[in-house]
């Protein structure tokens, strides 16, 4: 298996985040990525690769499932920030106030000048801090998506794209959740665009793939299926119920599989089973798996409780579907244990 590796990922380094009232340590580190690296080297599963991607194949990549105006705006937010007040540039920027749905209430079609009123317009929580470096790494891990779907194509079992921010929770013009662009979607529609007629995500992270749904929600050619802790009480709140089932052409194309806080392995393995089943009867050609290992019963912001031994049980599962399969990391907030969990799976799914 090829890992393409995010080299700038460490110039995202967000410092707080919004939660219950006050600011708190950022849970998204770059040491998360560095135990994933470390403990693939040291288990030598496959093989390091930085990815090496043309610019223009890059936006294109990005332009086939984000918005023009929102990649810009990632592009120039942050020499914006700076620009509203120079001592901004201590600071990472957070958003603070929003334009809610109804367009009778707040107009969405007339972005103001002012920059952070603008962050509002395309953020939807206030925990997912932007800095100087975010757009270069968020940029360069859309190059490793891109790179493991484009090694796939080229007849490879497997490739993974190890890069953070994480991806799933970005939506067409939309951020949160630690994400800005979604790497699983540009890795899903690269494989469109390389001709494979039917491609499937099955997000495994602990929350709700809001961002991939939104993107594929009306497609037939794209199944999404998501396990994740319910929406009633579990982030990201607003999507993710089981009688979201696509829309138009894409009904009957998104699955989701909430399951309770407190999901111990075997009912959380029954439900990766009835996913499985779904890809499998959707004949995929190929698969993408947004793989968050903020399963796992340490994890300090999520509810399940999966256990390390698991992980390889699960990638086995994955396996069986006997699809190439890209996979990208999303979540996963236990540090110390993130590496051997993450690499649990990749080497369960090659056993
Ligand atoms: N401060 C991913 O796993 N914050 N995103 C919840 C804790 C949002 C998780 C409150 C969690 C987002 C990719
Ligand atoms: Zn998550």
């Amino acid at each position: 298996m090829k890992t393409f590796h995010n080299p700038h990922h460490a110039l995202h380094q967000g410092r707080h985040e919004m939660f219950r009232g006050r600011l708190v340590a950022c849970h998204e580190v770059p040491a998360r990525l560095d135990h994933v690296r470390a403990e693939l080297q040291r288990r030598a599963l496959g093989s390091l690769h930085e990815p090496v991607i043309d610019d223009a194949a890059l936006d294109a990549a990005i332009a086939r499932v984000h918005d023009p105006r929102y990649v810009a705006f990632l592009a120039h937010a942050w020499d914006e920030w700076v620009a509203l007040d120079p001592s901004n540039a201590q600071r990472d920027a957070l958003p603070s106030v929003w334009p809610l749905g109804n367009p009778h209430a707040f107009r969405r079609d007339r972005p103001p000048a002012n920059f952070a009123a603008r962050l509002g317009l395309y953020a939807f929580d206030a925990g997912t801090p932007l800095m100087a470096g975010t757009w270069t790494a968020a940029r360069s891990g859309a190059a490793c998506a891109l790179a493991a779907a484009r090694a796939v194509q080229d007849g490879q079992r497997a490739a993974f794209a190890l890069t953070r921010p994480p991806g799933h929770h970005a939506g067409p013009d939309f951020f949160g959740g630690y994400c800005f662009l979604n790497n699983a979607a540009i890795a899903a529609q690269a494989l469109r665009d390389a001709g494979r007629a039917r491609v499937a995500v099955l997000d495994i992270d602990y929350h709700h793939g809001n961002g991939t749904q939104t993107l594929f929600y009306e497609r037939a050619d794209v199944l999404t299926v998501s396990l994740h802790g319910d929406p009633q009480t579990e982030y990201p709140f607003f999507l993710g119920h089981a009688d979201e089932r696509g829309a138009g052409p894409g009904e009957g194309f998104n699955l989701n599989l909430p399951l309770p806080r407190g999901t111990g392995f075997p009912a959380w393995r029954a439900a990766l089973e009835r996913a499985v089943r779904a890809v499998a009867d959707f004949r995929a050609d190929a698969l993408v798996v947004p793989m968050g290992m903020d399963t796992f019963e340490g994890d300090p912001i999520s509810g399940f409780l999966l256990r390390s031994a698991d992980y390889t049980t699960v990638g086995r599962l994955l396996a069986e579907l006997g699809l190439p399969t890209v996979f990208t990391f999303e979540g996963g907030y236990a540090v110390a244990e993130v590496g051997i969990n993450a690499v649990n799976l990749l080497e369960g799914f090659w056993q």
